[in-house]
């Protein structure tokens, strides 16, 4: 894999899920949506699949093994989940931050205001995924969005997100860069991509 270097202010990519537990509750699927618009990240890409066994398993491979690992992989293929890509300025802590931690006794302890302090239903139906480096970034986005290109997004859309205006589509519940005429490849991309 080669690594780019980027600028310190560059915005950062991650991957964010809704977990199934949410996903069936339209009132918590809309608030954890508006707690991504009110932490200003920016929605780059949004979409809701079901996941099949095989790629939960695949997904979760470095906990295969533990006690939960079954029940984790037939919990995320039991319903519809949405996948985001998010970008900001630290992206990665920030979302893991808004998350909360894993276990949702401690969340609701530690962090009751979080998305699983607030959420959470067991260590299991947690709510959120978020990517824990940059280089799980990476991989987990080539898994939910394989069309996506991270190179051409820095390269087409990153500077002009960075730099706004951006417009929010209520409808697409994405963010593209709103400049005057070309609207840029974030506004021209086909729906679901
Ligand atoms: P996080 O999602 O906070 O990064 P990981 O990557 O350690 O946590 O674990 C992946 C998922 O595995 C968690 N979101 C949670 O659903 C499940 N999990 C982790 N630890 C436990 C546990 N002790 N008991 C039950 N489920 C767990």
């Amino acid at each position: 894999m080669t690594s780019i270097l980027r600028s310190p202010q560059a915005l950062q990519l991650t991957l964010a899920l809704i977990k199934p537990d949410a996903v069936a509750h339209p009132l918590i699927l809309e608030a954890v949506h508006q707690q991504i618009l009110s932490n200003k990240f920016l929605i780059v890409r949004m979409r809701e699949l079901l996941w099949r066994k095989e790629d939960c398993q695949k997904f979760y491979q470095e906990h295969e093994g533990r006690f939960f690992y079954q029940r984790l992989v037939e919990f995320m293929a039991s319903g519809p989940i949405r996948a985001y890509i998010l970008a900001r300025k630290d992206a990665i802590q920030f979302w893991r931050t808004l998350m909360g931690p894993t276990r949702v006794f401690q969340a609701r302890h530690v962090a009751p205001d979080s998305i699983r302090g607030s959420f959470g239903l067991t260590d299991t139906r947690n709510t959120t995924h978020g990517s824990d480096s940059v280089v799980s970034a990476s991989r987990e986005i080539a898994a939910f969005f394989p069309d996506f290109s991270e190179q051409r997004w820095y390269e087409e859309e990153e500077p002009q997100l960075r730099r706004g205006p951006v417009h929010y589509s209520p409808e697409e519940g994405t963010h593209c860069a709103a400049g005057a005429g070309d609207p840029g490849p974030a506004c021209r991309r086909p729906v679901g991509l």
